[in-house]
């Protein structure tokens, strides 16, 4: 399917290929100078940035002063990659505190003092002077009741909400727009090759965090938007089970799918910050149900966590699936994975396939339910909003908006608002809902992820990443742990993924995900741990050069 605009965006990109040069995007390792004892922001860990604050290497204000400028080097100047779309005015002074908490009393926390992105969709209060938005002039200016129960969690645990990341518009629910694209935040881009797809809808999230413009962010999953930018910008994302943690606070697509998780560089930082946020809330009753206490996930990170277990591959979710299937270059890594994790003592059962696989594919059960609730739970959510300067405060008038805003919501290229108004046409719960819901459950779980487990005898289910492999977990409400697993080889073929925006490309890197049952996280992050441990591909290739801001700790320090 070629269209006009095609060849406008491959002239675009060939000049803009031309105008930095080639051999530039392809240089693995790029250097960035640091001191001997300073962590490198590009890589830094939770545990490396703590280290350095308990013995007053450098302060949370020092932190904030550098994240802003790495954030200022590449979000809007140089590769433009428009993964923030705003920094916290208050974020200086709630550094000053925590700095001046920790000398008296000691840390909170793994998280006191560290910076966090948060996707656009997750609430913080308005007083502290940032937006709430996904992405959607419609909610510019708006005033939430309250933080985000993870956000609650957060400031608890002494971590600093450094800003809010771009992300697809309505985490990718409003209709065929690519990945990464907002109204408010335009086209966010990968850091792996210019103008790559960072993948969604959690896109900023997840540039920011493969290049260090922040030490940790949060993404959310109602299908894919955790594992997809992990897989995409070489990091580690959890995606809960749905109520582990809470989605309080959170614009919503479904209560049954929408879940709130870590995207990292590393699974020790995922296990830090899902030990912090996971846990009960009143306002979201879904989490009630979660055992207790929450465990410790940093206990998981065990390398020899896969001695002994029994790893499935349920081929025939991505058999069929032309994103991932048959992908030979993602196909070969596979099973490079396969025996990197036969080599750490584990069986790989191959096929373990999900009794369920087949009627999945052909399913429109979850497209039903998502849109049902879309438009009940995001009419709940404008209702209970404190204020919303633009008026809008249905879906049926976000519709009537984006079209009377076609400047700040339907540039060129950017119309559709297709799935907004399927879901629109929607007329409530009635019995075929109900059915389509425990549909959902069934091939997820029942006849899908927890039969597949139980026929091999099973501790978990390995998967590529990329493409519809999110699906059963999806609609069973199943947790995933995605790491990295390989890079698209430099003679790769470029293909258009949107109007701005290609994939695959050479440099871009891919994931590997871990699924299991309801509430398997403890499981899965050590199974993840191990394989991370043991291959290191994070650290193989680093973003391409002009993507990868140059202020380190030190630059703060010196100008003190
Ligand atoms: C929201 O964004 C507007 C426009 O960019 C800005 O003026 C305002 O300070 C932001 N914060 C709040 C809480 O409205
Ligand atoms: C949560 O509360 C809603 C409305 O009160 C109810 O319909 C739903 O069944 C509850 N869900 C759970 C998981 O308890
Ligand atoms: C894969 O495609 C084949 C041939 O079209 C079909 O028979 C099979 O059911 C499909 N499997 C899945 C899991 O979709
Ligand atoms: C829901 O799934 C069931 C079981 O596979 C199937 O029979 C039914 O046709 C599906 N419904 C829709 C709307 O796709
Ligand atoms: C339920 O509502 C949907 C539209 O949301 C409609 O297509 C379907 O026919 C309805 N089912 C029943 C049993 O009324
Ligand atoms: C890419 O390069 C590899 C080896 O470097 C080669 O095996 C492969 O055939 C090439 N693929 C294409 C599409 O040119
Ligand atoms: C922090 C930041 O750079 N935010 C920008 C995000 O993108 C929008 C749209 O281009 C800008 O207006 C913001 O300044």
């Amino acid at each position: 399917m070629f269209r006009p605009w095609m060849l406008l965006v491959l002239l675009f990109l060939s000049q803009t290929v031309c105008a930095i040069g080639w051999p530039h995007f392809f240089a693995a390792r790029a250097t960035t100078t640091t001191s001997a004892t300073l962590p490198d922001l590009y890589e830094a860990s939770v545990v490396e940035l703590q280290a350095g604050l308990d013995a007053g290497q450098f302060t949370s204000v020092d932190l904030i002063k550098a994240y802003f400028a790495r954030i200022d080097e590449v979000n809007l100047k140089g590769p433009q990659l428009r993964a923030v779309l705003e920094m916290n005015p208050s974020a200086l002074a709630q550094a000053a505190e925590l700095d001046k908490e920790r000398k008296l009393t000691g840390k909170r926390s793994m998280l006191h003092g560290i910076p966090i992105l948060l996707k656009d969709n997750i609430g913080t209060v308005a007083s502290e002077g940032m937006n709430t938005t996904a992405g959607s002039f419609s909610l510019l200016g708006s005033v939430v009741p309250e933080d985000a129960g993870v956000v609650k969690n957060l400031r608890k645990a002494g971590a600093i909400i450094l800003g809010k990341a771009n992300l697809s518009e309505w985490a990718h629910f409003r209709g065929n727009i690519a990945s990464g694209w907002s109204g408010r935040g335009g086209q966010c881009t990968n850091a792996y090759f210019p103008h790559a797809d960072p993948c969604g809808s959690s896109s900023g999230s997840g540039v920011a965090a493969s290049i260090g413009l922040v030490a940790v962010t949060l993404g959310s999953e109602t299908d894919g938007s955790i594992t997809c930018p992990s897989s995409n910008n070489n990091l580690v994302g959890i995606k809960p089970t749905v109520g582990l943690t809470s989605r309080a606070g959170v614009v919503p697509i479904s209560d049954h799918q929408d879940t709130v998780g870590p995207i990292v560089r590393s699974v020790a930082d995922a296990a830090a910050v899902l030990s912090v946020i996971a846990g009960k809330d009143p306002n979201d009753n879904f989490t009630l149900a979660q055992p207790s206490p929450v465990p410790d996930f940093t206990k998981a990170l065990n390398p020899n966590a896969l001695k002994g277990k029994r790893i499935g591959v349920p081929r025939k979710v991505f058999l069929n699936d032309s994103i991932s299937g048959n992908d030979p270059f993602v196909n070969v890594a596979f099973e490079a994975a396969l025996d990197t994790i036969r080599g750490l003592g584990a069986t790989v059962v191959d096929p373990a396939d999900l009794p369920s696989a087949e009627e999945i594919a052909v399913s429109n059960n979850e497209t039903f339910v998502l849109d049902v609730d879309f438009k009940i739970q995001l009419n709940a959510y404008f209702a209970a909003l404190l204020k919303n300067p633009s008026g809008v405060r249905t879906l049926a008038e976000l519709i009537a908006f984006d079209n009377a805003n076609p400047a700040l919501e339907e540039p060129l290229q950017f119309q559709d608002q297709s799935q907004l108004i399927e879901a629109e046409a929607t007329t409530g719960m009635n019995a075929s809902y109900f059915q389509s819901l425990a549909d959902d459950k069934d091939l997820g779980a029942t006849r899908g992820i927890d039969a597949a487990l139980k026929e091999f005898n099973l501790d978990a289910l390995i998967l590529p990443a990329p493409g519809l492999t999110t699906v059963p977990a999806a609609i069973a409400g199943y947790p995933i742990v995605t790491v990295p697993l390989g890079f698209y080889p430099e003679n790769v073929t470029i293909a258009l993924a949107g109007p701005q925006t290609v994939y695959p490309a050479p440099g871009v890197p891919f994931g590997l995900s871990f699924l299991g049952t309801a509430f398997s996280e403890f499981d899965l992050i050590g199974f993840a741990f191990a394989y991370e441990q043991k291959t290191q591909t994070r650290l193989a290739r680093k973003a391409f050069l002009e993507a990868i801001p140059k202020t380190q700790l030190k630059d703060i320090l010196a100008s003190n």
